[in-house]
């Protein structure tokens, strides 16, 4: 997004609050209710803490719009990734049949599930929009597991409210917040339009977030950690794209 329009947005976003509100009032209620998201002290900081408490007071229990059967793309877009590391190769020389992903962290049990264990936890379907902001989007159907029955499984503790999910690419990672990560739609994807997930679009595991931009739907998650804080993470912020200066919370 350019600055400008992303200023834009937040000129937009500061003005919906105050209207409602006021300014001091929004950023109180996003206080208590710990609605300040961990990018908040950047630039654009108060207009991503307005934006974030404000989707989440409206829309904690919301879905992300499914679409019908005749509505899927006939041509995805498969986003390019940078080259994977050689590990990738060799797990998939495997049929990734020592593919792991971990949970750890904020758990009563820490434990790594292969791609079979996945496939045989309850599995779960949904036709949603893969969003870019760039500006492009298509619409597919996603299977898998919902990440809620694996947090479930590892016993999340209590005080968890985040999850920090790892790619097999160094420099790719995401959080999201409990409501999201316990999200019903919020899948462990295995499956995509019927068949094996194609490795371009994150097979073999990728997290399928449909209620936030496509940026949070990591491909090729090997990790989950829950923590209570995002600032031991990285730079702080949450993610490697709220590093490069994207939201944290890119909610749709
Ligand atoms: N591991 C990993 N996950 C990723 C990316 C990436 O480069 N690497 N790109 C992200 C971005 S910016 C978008 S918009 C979507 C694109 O999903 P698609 O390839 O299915 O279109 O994947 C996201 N997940
Ligand atoms: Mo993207």
């Amino acid at each position: 997004m350019s600055d400008l329009s992303r200023r834009n947005l937040i000129k937009t976003g500061l003005a919906a609050a105050a209207g409602v509100a006021g300014l001091g009032v929004a950023a109180k209620v996003a206080g208590a209710y710990g609605l300040i998201p961990p990018d908040s002290d950047l630039l654009y900081g108060a207009g991503n803490s307005l934006t974030y408490a404000a989707q989440r007071m409206l829309t904690r229990h919301s879905m992300a719009q499914q679409y019908s059967r005749d509505q899927i793309s006939k041509k995805p877009f498969a986003n390019e990734v940078a080259p994977l590391p050689a590990e990738f190769a060799r797990s998939q020389a495997t049929g990734f049949a020592d593919w792991k992903l971990t949970i750890d962290g904020m758990v009563a049990r820490p434990k790594s599930y292969s791609v079979a264990d996945i496939k045989s936890a309850p599995k779960s379907s949904q036709i949603t929009m893969v969003g870019c902001e760039e500006g492009w989007d298509y619409i597919a159907e996603w299977s898998g597991a919902p990440l809620a029955h694996f947090l479930d499984d590892a016993g999340t503790l209590p005080g968890a409210r985040y999850a920090v999910y790892y790619s097999i690419q160094p420099d790719w990672w995401e959080s999201i917040d409990m409501a999201d990560a316990t999200h019903p739609q919020t899948i462990v994807a295995y499956e995509m339009n019927g068949a094996e997930l194609p490795v371009p679009f994150g097979g073999p595991l990728r997290l399928r977030v449909p209620r936030q931009l496509g940026y949070k739907s990591v491909k090729y998650i090997t990790k989950i950690t829950v923590t209570d804080d995002l600032k031991k993470f990285g730079k702080g912020t949450g993610g490697a794209n709220a590093e490069g200066g994207y939201a944290w919370y890119a909610g749709i």
